[in-house]
C-alpha cells in the first residue's frame, strides 16, 4: 500500500522506466534473455528473490474448521465500504488449493515466499483456544515450502484482527498488544522451519487507514485512536520479538513497513513543510522508535493531545535489535499545503490504483535510510503494481507490469551499487487477489486468477521473472503444471 493519499505527480522529468534500446516490447512485454542477464548479474548469488501475499487476500474458507471472524470479514459487510461490494469469502480460495499452488509458485524458480498467517484462524477469538487445523494447515504450507526448496518468509499480522479483540477494543487497548505477543510466541514454537518472520505489516496502514481516514477496517475515524494504535503495534512488535526469541526462535525477525519518499508538490515553502510533516507521519513516526528508541519531537508537537500515552520502558521494548527490515515500496508522494492532488503530466504513467510509476524514488528511499538509521539487512518485502489485464486465448500481456518490475529490479540494484546493504526482492503479488477496500477490482498478480472458476494463469510478468530466475529454462513455454492448475 502507498504511504498517502495526497500522491500523485506533475513530474515532467520521469526517467524512461527501461533505456529505450532496452525496452521490452510493448505488445508483448517480451523482454530479451540479454537484458534479463544483465539485469541479474547485477544482484550477488545469494539475493533472495520471492513473490509475497497476504492470507485475508488470498485463503478464502473463512468460515471453515474453526477459523473465527476478522475485522475485515464484518468490514466487508457495511454497505459502500468495499467498491465493487465483494468479499474475500472465496478470493483465490488458496486455503483448498494449497498443493497446486506450492507447485505454482515452485515452477517460478523464486527462493522465498512471503504469506502470512490469518491469526483468526489459528487462534478463532484471540486468545484462549488454539485451533489445531488452521495450525496445521501452515504447518503443511511451510512443510510444503521446504520439500521445493523455498524459503518460508511469514508475517504475523496482515491487518486480519480477529474480531473478538476488536470487540473489547482492538489495537487501541493496550491489552491486543499483550494478546499479539502469545499468539506470536505459539506461531514460533509451534511451526517448524520458518526462516524469518516478520510481526507487524505496514503498521501506518493499520493505525491511518483503519482508525484515521477508516477507508479501511475496522473503519474507525479518530486521529487520537490511530496514534494508540500504532504505538500499540509497535509495543506489540516488540513484546513479541522479546518472546520469540527467548522461546528459542531461531529464524530471522524483523517488521515491515510502507515506506514512500515524500517531496513537496512544488517549491513553496508551504509544500515544503508539510512534506517534512508527512515524512514524519509516515517514515519517521515508524523509524524513530524502532531504530533510535524515541518518537519524533516534531511530530509529537503536531500531535499534541492526540500522542500516543507511552508508559516508562515502552519505547526500550521497541527498539529491539531487529534481524532485518522489509520495506514495502510502490510509489512516491506529492505534499501539498492545500491538500490538492496534485495534477499529472502526461508523461506520468500511473499504475490502475492512480499510483505513479517512480522506480527512482525506491533508490532515493534506500539511500536516505541508509543515510540516517543504523540499519540491519534490508529486504524489499513489496513491490508491484496493479494494471487493467485482460486475459486472451489463455495469456496475459502485461507489459507494463514487465516493465514496472524491471525498472524497480534495476533501482533496487542501483542502491546495492551504492552501498545498501539489500539482501531481497519480493514481487506484490503472486495472485490477483482481494485488494482491501478495492475488492476484485484491482489485479496486482503476476498470475491472474479467473473469480469465476478460480483458474490460475501465469501472466507475461510471471513468464518473465521465471526466466530471470531461471535462464536455462525455456523462455516462451510456460512450464508443465504452471497453466491451468486449479
Ligand atoms: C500492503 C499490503 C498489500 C496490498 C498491496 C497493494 O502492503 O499494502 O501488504 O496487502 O495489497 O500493498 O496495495
Amino acid at each position: 500500500m502507498k504511504a498517502l493519499s495526497s500522491s500523485g505527480s506533475a513530474t515532467p522529468d520521469a526517467a524512461p522506466l527501461v533505456a529505450a534500446t532496452e525496452r521490452p516490447d510493448a505488445a508483448r512485454g517480451a523482454v530479451s534473455a540479454q537484458h534479463l542477464a544483465r539485469l541479474r548479474s547485477r544482484f550477488g548469488q545469494d539475493f533472495l528473490w520471492g513473490v509475497a501475499t497476504s492470507a485475508f487476500q488470498i485463503e478464502g474458507a473463512v468460515a471453515v474448521d474453526g477459523r473465527g471472524p476478522s475485522i475485515w470479514d464484518t468490514f466487508c459487510r457495511i454497505p459502500g465500504a468495499i467498491v465493487d461490494g465483494s468479499n474475500s469469502d472465496v478470493s483465490c480460495d488458496h486455503y483448498h488449493r494449497l498443493e497446486a499452488d506450492l507447485d505454482l509458485i515452485a515452477s517460478l524458480g523464486v527462493g522465498a515466499y512471503r504469506f502470512s498467517i490469518s491469526w483468526p484462524r489459528v487462534q478463532a477469538l484471540g486468545r484462549g483456544a488454539w485451533n489445531r487445523a488452521g495450525m496445521d494447515f501452515y504447518r503443511r504450507l511451510v512443510d510444503g515450502l521446504q520439500q521445493r526448496g523455498i524459503a518460508a518468509h511469514a508475517t504475523l499480522y496482515h491487518w486480519d484482527l480477529p474480531q473478538a479483540l476488536q470487540d473489547s477494543g482492538g489495537w487501541a487497548a493496550r491489552d491486543t498488544a499483550l494478546r499479539f505477543c502469545d499468539y506470536a510466541q505459539h506461531v514460533a514454537r509451534e511451526i517448524d522451519g520458518i526462516a524469518a518472520i516478520a510481526t507487524v505489516n505496514e503498521p501506518w496502514v493499520v493505525a491511518t487507514l483503519g482508525h484515521e481516514s477508516g477507508i479501511f477496517a475496522p473503519g474507525i475515524r479518530n486521529r487520537a485512536t490511530a496514534m494508540r494504535v500504532s504505538h500499540h503495534l509497535l509495543l506489540g512488535h516488540g513484546l513479541a520479538l522479546q518472546a520469540m526469541r527467548s522461546s528459542g526462535y531461531r529464524g530471522a525477525l524483523g517488521i515491515v513497513l510502507n515506506q514512500s519518499p515524500v517531496h513537496p508538490a512544488t517549491d513553496s515553502d508551504a509544500d515544503r513543510s508539510r512534506a517534512l510533516l508527512e515524512d514524519g507521519l509516515t517514515i519517521r513516526w515508524y523509524m524513530d522508535p524502532l531504530f533510535r528508541g524515541a518518537y519524533p519531537h516534531d511530530v509529537l508537537d503536531h500531535l499534541g493531545s492526540d500522542a500516543p500515552p507511552v508508559e516508562e520502558g515502552d519505547l526500550r521494548t521497541i527498539a529491539q535489535p531487529l534481524d532485518y527490515l522489509g520495506i514495502n515500496y510502490y510509489t512516491r508522494s506529492l505534499a501539498s499545503a492545500s491538500g490538492e492532488p496534485p495534477q499529472h503530466g502526461p508523461q506520468v504513467e500511473l499504475t490502475d490504483m492512480g499510483w505513479e510509476v517512480y522506480p527512482q524514488g525506491l533508490t532515493e528511499l534506500l539511500l536516505r535510510l541508509k543515510r540516517d538509521y543504523a540499519l540491519p539487512p534490508l529486504y524489499i518485502t513489496e513491490n508491484g503494481a496493479a494494471f487493467r489485464d485482460t486475459i486472451e486465448g489463455g495469456q496475459v500481456h502485461d507489459a507494463p507490469r514487465v516493465r514496472y518490475l524491471l525498472a524497480h529490479i534495476a533501482a533496487a540494484a542501483d542502491a546495492i551499487d551504492r552501498g545498501v546493504d539489500l539482501r531481497g526482492y519480493f514481487v506484490w503479488s503472486l495472485f490477483d487477489n482481494f485488494e482491501w477496500a478495492s475488492g476484485l477490482s484491482k489485479r496486482f498478480g503476476i498470475v491472474h486468477v479467473d473469480y469465476q472458476n478460480l483458474q490460475r494463469t501465469p501472466k507475461d510478468s510471471a513468464l518473465m521473472l521465471r526466466q530471470f530466475l531461471r535462464p536455462c529454462a525455456d523462455p516462451v513455454a510456460a512450464p508443465s503444471g504452471l497453466r491451468d492448475t486449479p
